[in-house]
């Protein structure tokens, strides 16, 4: 069997860092752009996939792709996120060890495109049959209408995830499961530069006329307030082409044309949402009360979903407190009724799309009791000039996930060491975990202090929490804030009083703290959801079920910070069970473009990924390591005693091998199942010798071939 030797060609860099050598930032740097050249985007460390965004289409995953990495081990073909994705399926199917593959990377670098590659590659290969066959389109077709509604243009990503997602994969049938946790602020503002969720542009653009009527829609994106107009087309994107993807998309995934029409009026109800505009008229007692400007929209609205036009009206009127047995109805001022206004609007779209995540499942679902392979991606990491309450969200979780590879990689590692007995050095490196105590601890971490804030009887603004912000973080080593009774920032004037800065794994962000306090209370005034739920429109109904009078809870529901919290802790809990595969993504220029290789830029991401310290790791003592058999396989033409057969265990003719070709006894440890090899420059050698060996008999055999002639 002819095998490549694709690791060590010194024209395209070496396939695994672990061999690299000498090992500095630079030469890691250098041989990741030696490849970025070559278009070879993936790198490995031990059996860590780096990925480097081409910003172009690759021919490397064709269905010919697939079957050369199909059953084929790690080591025998040139790096790529098939090869992982193989590993990671073999080993479910084989050794039946739940598998999780975790993609990372900031903003832009990869990982969304990189876990539709591992999907594909575990469909291509897993399971047969019709009904199968009909399971993994339409978890392969789910991606479309997710992205629709969860992914939006930002300024880093054209189709930047705003969600998280998960995907699981039973041992031999897929089942989707999505983490939703969206970032539904966007629905009623964007960023400057970015846009709304993809499916509003889709509808307006690729709707039909007769769909635009029945939807009470115009096709003009100007007309809606809760579309940003600066950036509405984006390049390269059709919006229309991509309406009709996702429209048959969703009658692949299951959805009965009913159903697609009622999400879609769903959709269009938010949009008019943003329509309605309040002003203020003064009453007689003196207090604002706010009345709605025109009602035509608030008419369409209703008569689009089937809302009683004057409960809503009332709904953005007052607003009614029980407590106990008391019920109190207090009028609305026009600041008051625009928040309940774009509350609604939120609520309306991220439950519609945690709907549309448990309809898709329900769909695709299969029960089996089977072991799972996970593929998890999430919205990367981001910093722009204005961060708020969402970024910090994002942020923390980009937080946990590194604190993942961190804990995994060296537990992983070292249990490694430890089953085969072999000595190894501890290799230091910095730990995040204090940032996440930062964040996340249930006494003095800042979503804890925000909670305390919002429960907080009195005035509470978002002043009042950077003040107590301030107390209590002040001296934290990645916490900084010009307020705070450390004097450290005093002079700091690139940090504004209403800001503070966290120092995070993956660099410094500053924070406004506009608006988290509202962020993250994130309330939505009993009297709307009561409308929502008397509807005459059961998907409507159906999001809004604490709206029934008969299940008033007077318990306030939690805060959103608390909630993710929640659902990454949970999140986290699950990955641990779970055999880790990791695709650390990089991004190589801030310009969406191809072929640039920033140098600076990628230096950056190297660093805080930790992935010299993950080569570190992976040598400390021991560069390489193979199973006996693989070893024996590849090299055993090398001695005579072992070639063409050896009888007897893989170990003892690794030995024999080892000793005919005096490999120095200190570049070598014998563990329980695995020869270690110390110095990359072993293997070279052990693999140049192959070459030759190949060479030579590649020459043996023309001869006698022309002989034979
Ligand atoms: P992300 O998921 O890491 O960002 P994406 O996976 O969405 O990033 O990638 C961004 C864009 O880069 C894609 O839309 C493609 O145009 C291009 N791209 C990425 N990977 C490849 C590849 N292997 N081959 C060709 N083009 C690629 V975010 O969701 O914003 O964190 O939150
Ligand atoms: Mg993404």
């Amino acid at each position: 069997m002819e095998v490549k030797t694709s690791l060590l060609d010194n024209m395209i860099g070496v396939g695994d860092m672990v061999l690299l050598e000498p090992l500095s930032e630079d030469s890691f740097i250098n041989n990741l752009k030696k490849r970025f050249d070559h278009s070879e985007i993936y790198t490995y460390i031990g059996s860590v996939v780096v990925s480097i965004n081409p910003y172009r289409p690759l021919p490397i995953y064709s269905p010919e792709k697939v079957e050369e990495y199909r059953n084929r081990n790690f080591y025998e073909l040139s790096p790529h996120i098939f090869s992982l994705s193989d590993e990671a399926y073999r080993s479910l199917r084989d050794q039946d060890k739940d598998q999780c593959i975790l993609i990372t990377g900031e903003s832009g670098a990869g990982k969304t495109e990189a876990s539709k590659l591992v999907m594909s590659y575990v469909a291509a290969v897993c399971g047969k049959g019709a009904e199968v066959n009909q399971v993994k389109e339409q978890l392969l077709q789910s991606n479309p209408v997710l992205e629709a509604f969860g992914n939006a243009k930002t300024v880093r990503n054209d189709n930047s995830s705003r969600f998280v997602k998960k995907m699981l994969w039973q041992k031999l049938t897929p089942m989707t499961l999505s983490l939703d946790l969206l970032e539904k602020s966007r629905v009623v503002k964007q960023p400057r530069g970015e846009r709304n969720f993809h499916i509003f542009y889709q509808i307006l653009s690729g709707a039909s006329e007769d769909m635009l009527n029945k939807l009470k829609l115009e096709r003009d994106f100007s007309r809606y307030n809760y579309l940003s107009l600066d950036s509405a087309r984006v390049n390269g994107v059709d919006d229309a082409v991509n309406f009709r993807t996702v429209r048959n998309a969703m009658q692949i995934v299951g959805f009965m044309d009913h159903e697609t029409q009622s999400i879609l009026e769903v959709v269009a109800a938010v949009l008019k949402l943003g329509n309605i505009e309040f002003k203020p008229e003064s009453r007689v007692n003196g207090l604002d009360e706010s009345k709605i400007k025109d009602k035509n929209e608030l008419k369409e609205i209703c008569e689009l979903t089937g809302i009683d036009q004057s409960v809503l009206e009332r709904a953005f009127s007052f607003r009614t407190v029980e407590a106990k047995q008391e019920k109190v109805s207090t009028t609305l001022n026009v600041a008051q009724a625009y928040y309940a206004r774009d509350a609604l609007a939120k609520n309306l779209y991220s439950r519609l799309f945690s709907w549309l995540v448990t309809r898709i499942n329900e769909s695709i679902k299969v029960i089996f009791l089977y072991k799972v392979m996970g593929v998890l991606d999430i919205y990367g990491f981001e910093i722009f000039e204005d961060n708020s309450f969402e970024q910090f969200i994002i942020n923390y979780c980009n937080e946990k996930l590194q604190q993942i590879f961190i804990e995994l990689t060296l537990k992983e590692e070292q249990e490694e060491y430890i089953r085969e007995d072999i000595e190894w050095t501890h290799i230091e490196y910095f730990n995040n975990a204090i940032i996440c105590d930062l964040i996340e601890n249930n006494q003095t971490g800042i979503l804890a202090m925000l909670d305390e804030e919002c429960l907080r009887p009195g005035t509470v603004t978002d002043d009042t929490f950077l003040e107590k912000l301030n107390q209590v973080c002040a001296t934290h080593q990645h916490f900084e804030s010009r307020m705070s009774k450390c004097s450290r920032f005093l002079n700091d004037t690139s940090l504004p009083h209403s800001c503070f800065r966290i120092q995070h794994y993956a660099g410094k962000v500053m924070y406004q703290v506009e608006g988290f306090v509202d962020k993250n209370n994130d309330l939505l005034y009993r009297d709307l959801s009561q409308a929502m739920w008397k509807a005459n429109h059961s998907l409507i109904k159906a999001l809004f079920p604490e709206g029934n009078p008969a299940k008033i809870n007077l318990k306030r529901p939690p805060t959103a910070g608390s909630q993710f919290k929640a659902s990454v802790a949970t999140l986290m809990k699950n990955l641990q069970t779970k055999n880790p595969n990791y695709i650390r993504c990089i991004k190589p220029n801030d310009k969406k473009a191809a072929h640039i290789f920033n140098e600076a830029l990628v230096c950056h991401q190297v660093r805080y990924l930790g992935l010299l310290e993950n080569v570190r790791v992976r040598r400390a003592g021991y560069a390489f390591r193979q199973p006996y058999e693989l070893c024996l396989e590849r090299y055993k033409m090398l001695c005579k005693q072992t070639w063409p057969h050896w009888r007897g265990p893989a170990r003892a003719g690794v030995e024999v091998l080892f000793n005919e070709l005096e490999i120095p006894k200190e570049e070598y440890s014998f563990g329980r199942s695995k020869i270690f090899i110390r110095n990359p420059r072993t293997l070279f050698k052990l693999e140049d010798l192959r070459k030759q060996r190949l060479e030579d008999l590649a020459t043996l055999i023309q001869k006698m071939y022309r002989g034979w002639k």
